[in-house]
């Protein structure tokens, strides 16, 4: 019954169950795969596609005759295995060229640097099928903002997405963009910080039409934002052209947890909404086990990201067909429609009419709302006793 399926679109990129354990403060602990090693280590747990960085499937340093070769075995395993490519993203945070950003560095040379990396990129992810194309600007921010004018880094960011927006359209390529937003980390702050930043960004662009968002949970949550509410933003704008799935303690670093392995709750709503509203489009696990795992524990934790994602979408076809639910819900939205003419597409009339309408203010205060017991019977159904 939780068993990952191809239409459930589970994927995972080549830096997660390949995260080698390494953190600021330790070496690493685990010995690294390669990337033949993580799409059979991918296939064996359920996944159904792969993502990468440029730079996760070839080295920077890699000559042209080593990329080749590189490629030629990881298509290999993608034949062999059935996995499939529908996004890919370029490392614009490693090196150290991009420390100081990469289409927002003060180095014209960088920034330029960057839109080759990326085209470069482009081509790469385009050959293997992807289908999607990520930007997250991990280094695109400062520590001080004496050094960089946020109304000029706004400017580059922008010419840099119209440019490669051109670029993909001077390409012919089936390929949308997906901006995804972060707080801070690795830079103090990161431009662009949240979901909703970036859905603002997008309307500015020359073609807004081929850009979109990819909101990751744990990066919201370093906000102390609703994931589920910026979710349902860029839904409904049409936006949602990629999802992070993790999880994450508010408050905390980037940990990017194991979905829904902190916050059960935010995590249901969150497949409810996209459940609810027939999304679609990958579901990214954008995570990595803990560093203390070993590989087959990376695996235990590779399926339990999947796993909890089909127990939760199960709670929620239970949540949604339960009577005690929906007579709540009922009660909670029942209307006698006696407003219906005031309200809408607005006119002169409706509006005179409206004015003219006495309400009774303290009985409107007096309606309770039975939210209590609608939570209590969604935890419920959370705990399994329902
Ligand atoms: C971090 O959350 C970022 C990078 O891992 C990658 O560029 C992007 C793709 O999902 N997420
Ligand atoms: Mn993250
Ligand atoms: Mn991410």
């Amino acid at each position: 019954m939780y068993t990952p399926q191809a239409e459930n679109k589970f994927t995972f990129g080549l830096w997660t169950v390949g995260n080698i354990g390494r953190d600021p403060f330790g070496e690493p602990t685990r010995k690294q795969l390669s990337p033949v090693e993580i799409v059979h280590l991918l296939a064996e747990v359920g996944a159904w596609g792969v993502n990468f960085h440029d730079n996760d499937l070839v080295p920077i340093t890699a000559t042209a005759a080593e990329q080749d070769k590189i490629v030629k075995d990881f298509r290999q395993a993608l034949d062999d295995t059935g996995i499939v490519v529908p996004m890919a993203t370029t490392n614009l945070f490693s090196d150290p060229a991009f420390k100081d950003g990469a289409f927002t560095s003060n180095d014209s040379k960088v920034r330029a640097y960057a839109l080759q990396k990326t085209m470069n990129a482009i081509d790469l992810g385009v050959s293997l099928g992807a289908t999607t194309y990520v930007f997250w600007g991990g280094r695109e921010g400062t520590e001080t903002d004496a050094g960089k004018d946020p109304v000029t880094a706004i400017k580059r960011s922008r010419e840099a997405m119209n440019y490669l927006c051109e670029y993909v359209r001077d390409q012919g390529y089936d390929l949308k963009f997906a901006l995804e937003a972060k707080p801070n980390e690795p830079r103090g702050d990161i431009y662009n910080a949240t979901t909703g930043n970036m859905l603002a960004f997008i309307e500015t662009l020359d073609h807004s039409e081929m850009v979109g968002v990819n909101p990751e949970v744990a990066h919201e949550h370093m906000a102390g934002l609703n994931f589920t509410h910026h979710v349902a933003q860029a839904m409904e704008q049409n936006k949602l052209f990629h999802i992070d799935l993790n999880d994450q303690a508010f408050g905390r670093y980037d940990q990017d947890f194991r979905f829904a392995a902190v916050n059960l709750k935010s995590a249901f709503f969150i497949v409810k909404l996209l459940e609810d509203n027939g999304y679609d489009g990958c579901k990214h696990f954008d995570a990595h086990a803990y560093r203390t795992s070993d590989y087959e524990d990376v695996k235990a934790f590779a399926r339990g990201c999947m796993r909890n994602y089909l127990i939760l979408k199960e709670k929620v076809q239970r949540w949604n067909a339960d009577s005690e639910i929906q007579g709540l819900l009922a009660y909670i939205n029942e209307d006698d429609g006696s407003m219906d003419g005031y309200m809408g597409q607005y006119s002169s009339d409706k509006a005179a009419a409206l004015r003219a309408q006495t309400f009774d203010r303290a009985a409107l205060g007096e309606r309770g709302q039975p939210y209590e017991a609608l939570d209590q019977l969604t935890i419920e159904i959370l705990l399994g006793v329902r």
